[in-house]
């Protein structure tokens, strides 16, 4: 069995997975200076809270989620024609690394119909002590429960699912660790219940946490997720606007490998992007929606 059999195997029977070795570490040291960058760039911005409003004019993280490794992850379970609507580092600093409380993505994202996948990519080592992502085997045919606020203490998504759900799963099928080195990837199944620990440990853990639906999937949110970026084949006519790449540039992100010739691939647009509102604004407005509850609307 190959590495994908085995993973859509234990993907059909406990809503996730975990796969080896996927990203080689020239990549992965790319993008550790990218969240450097981002850091440097974005001091205001928790690093938590690396959303993909950011991605738009940058070319460097479109070249990660675009990546043909992951995105032949991402075929194997959605079809050949996919697109990616949302990309977002959660890097949890040392010491202080945010917790992200029980929950199911797809009570978060407005899809029609919910053919997504979860695909996380280990930047650094993720383990029990730096907060790793945990899963309730098989809670992935639960249906969607809406998530309750919480912001009377920290936590990344300002809300959790309902805590009785979580126990009664808990005791019923367990909670596994997914430990991963980096380079690894796990993916999980949106209605899955799933959590992390804060890190409270010396060590930074830092993940890609990418979002791929098949182009046949709606995006029904209003003005939270930018324009999708089509990964690999065809869009649907009449369903969701695909942008275009964005072009190399300095100003907008690092300089990784391969960026000399980016510009000249087809699909990357032939002018810079106008300016707009900042990147800053569009991430504000999207944490105040997590505050409010309102990401699904
Ligand atoms: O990176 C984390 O700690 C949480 C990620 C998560 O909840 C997700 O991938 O859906």
């Amino acid at each position: 069995m190959s590495d994908l059999e085995q993973a859509a195997a234990d993907y059909e029977e406990h809503g996730f997975a975990i796969i080896r070795n996927v990203i080689p570490e020239d990549l992965l040291k790319d993008a550790r200076s990218h969240v450097e960058w981002l850091a440097a760039k974005y001091p205001e911005l928790r690093p938590e809270h690396f959303h993909h409003p950011l991605i738009r004019n940058d070319a460097f993280w479109v070249r990660l989620i675009s990546d043909p490794r992951l995105v032949d992850i991402g075929e194997h379970f959605l079809g050949p024609d996919l697109a990616c609507f949302t990309a977002h580092y959660i890097c949890k600093p040392p010491y202080d690394g945010q917790p992200v409380l029980w929950h199911q993505d797809g009570a978060y994202w407005k899809l029609a119909p919910m053919n997504a996948l979860t695909v996380w990519l280990a930047i650094d080592e993720s383990t029990t002590e730096n907060g790793c992502l945990r899963m309730i085997p098989g809670s992935h045919k639960l249906p969607l429960h809406k998530p309750n606020l919480c912001t009377d203490r920290p936590n990344m998504l300002f809300s959790e699912v309902d805590g009785g759900l979580v126990l009664e799963w808990a005791e019923a099928r367990g909670i596994v660790d997914i430990e991963l080195n980096p380079g690894d990837i796990s993916i999980h199944h949106p209605h899955l219940l799933h959590c992390s620990e804060a890190n409270t440990s010396p060590r930074r853990r830092c993940g890609l946490d990418i979002g791929y639906i098949a182009t046949s999937t709606r995006i029904e949110s209003r003005g939270l997720y930018l324009d999708p970026v089509l990964v690999r084949g065809k869009p649907v006519d009449g369903i969701n606007n695909y942008r275009d790449l964005p072009r190399y540039s300095p100003a907008e992100t690092i300089a990784f490998a391969g960026h000399e010739t980016w510009n000249d691939q087809p699909g990357v647009a032939l002018a810079d992007a106008p300016v707009g509102e900042t990147p800053e604004v569009t991430t504000e407005r999207m944490i105040e929606r997590l505050k409010e509850g309102t990401v699904a609307h």
